[in-house]
């Protein structure tokens, strides 16, 4: 018997968890190890036992659901993507992918059909990045959270009520392959009207923040030649960051986050705290784009008289997906009827991460007018249950093809 995917359950689990959000009526905020994240963990346990899998959390918060294969010595077959949000986000960015993970669990289980691998659906935590740097769950399975990182995540997860943090956190073994299911999150798919796109590779990203510190001071008596205002030099960066990304340099170049202190109107603001996130499928075009920026930032220090530090977080590597892998999703794409087409993902992804442990491959669907993290995010039921179809069916192949 051929294991098949249940609509039904598919929508309506990803209704479900869309119910999961501190801001109801404004888009979908699901912060990793907040209150709403803890429901929605607690309905894939639910979820994953009525599929009779075992259900964990590890000790950053991943929930990983496996059900056993033929073969014990079988690396696992990995699916799923991230349980959090960004503030006011949409429904189905990572909620797609791990509520169809779960489901591929469900599928298999319906019709009693056992794979010879493991399959191991996983909904990571803090891929976003919104509460500590990005990517916290798929590093932590890659053994990439290092003790300086791990004393920094330990009183975030203790607050949340996870149990106390082990003195290192031990990656998984190496896994025969992880294939992730995302929406596009970009305008290509729905433009073309082509229903799959075959990630080629994932983005590299280098993010940050930018600190600077002027002298707050009386907006209607400090004469302007004496100010040591911290908002117009932030004001002449912010225009920087954007001439990193066009030709000869990265992809996209972006200032989302810019906190003003004290931030009233009649202060002259004394301290600026500006976000920065720089994209490309080639490291060098990052690895560049911050030392300009760096650059940057010491000559208009120079010229306002404030001081400005620039703050990297830990680079993320551009990854490319496993050919073997792209091959086994093409196939199965052209079993089910769907065209396809080669697509790079500009939006970071846990899979790219995963690629540590073993070959890795993604799956797109449409997101309608190429939207995403925002309330608008949508893509046409139809188009997502034909991807969890197919993410079984690649799943289902891989199982037999022995890769990785
Ligand atoms: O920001 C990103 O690339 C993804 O949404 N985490
Ligand atoms: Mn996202
Ligand atoms: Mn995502």
């Amino acid at each position: 018997m051929t294991a098949t995917i249940d609509p039904g359950r598919l929508l309506g689990n990803l209704d479900t968890l869309a119910g999961y959000t501190s801001t109801p009526g404004s888009g979908v905020t699901r912060l990793a190890w907040s209150e709403p994240w803890r429901a929605a963990v607690a309905c894939l346990e639910r979820w994953g036992a009525a599929a009779g899998a075992a259900v964990v959390m590890d000790a950053v918060g991943n929930v990983i659901a496996e059900l056993p294969g033929a073969d014990m010595a079988a690396p696992a077959l990995v699916t799923g993507s991230h349980l959090d949000t960004v503030p006011s986000g949409g429904r189905l960015d990572g909620s797609y992918g791990v509520v169809a993970a779960w489901e591929v669990l469900a599928a298999l289980q319906d019709a009693g059909m056992q794979l010879r691998h493991p399959v191991r659906a996983a909904a990571f935590v803090n891929e976003e990045g919104i509460v500590l740097p990005p990517f916290t769950g798929s590093r932590a399975v890659a053994g990439l959270i290092d003790d300086e990182e791990l004393a920094a995540l330990a009183p975030v997860l203790e607050q949340a009520g996870l149990p106390s943090m082990p003195a290192s956190i031990q990656g998984w073994d190496r896994v025969a392959a992880t294939v992730e299911l995302h929406i596009e999150q970009g305008p290509v798919l729905d433009a073309e009207s082509i229903p799959i796109g075959v990630v080629t590779a994932v983005t590299g990203q280098q993010r940050g923040t930018v600190v600077i510190t002027g002298r707050t001071n009386h907006a209607g008596t400090t004469p302007m030649a004496m100010r040591r205002d911290a908002l117009v030099p932030a004001a002449e960066l912010v225009m920087e960051v954007e001439k990193l990304a066009g030709p000869g340099g990265c992809e996209v170049a972006t200032v989302g986050r810019l906190v003003l202190d004290p931030g009233a109107p009649n202060v002259v603001p004394g301290r600026v705290e500006m976000s920065f996130d720089l994209r490309s499928v080639d490291d060098r075009l990052v690895l560049g784009a911050l030392a300009k920026l760096r650059l940057a930032a010491a000559d208009i220090a120079r010229a306002r008289g404030v001081e400005i530090a620039v703050v990297a977080q830990p680079a993320t590597p551009a990854v490319v997906m496993d050919s073997f892998v792209r091959n086994t999703i093409e196939a199965a794409a052209s079993a089910h009827g769907l065209s396809t087409r080669p697509i790079p993902s500009g939006a970071g992804h846990d899979c790219a991460i995963m690629s540590a442990l073993g070959p890795v491959g993604m799956i797109f669907v449409p997101s309608m007018e190429g939207v995403s993290h925002h309330e608008s995010e949508a893509t046409p039921d139809d188009a997502l249950v034909k991807g969890a179809a197919l993410l079984l069916d690649t799943l289902v192949a891989l199982d037999a093809a022995d890769h990785g």
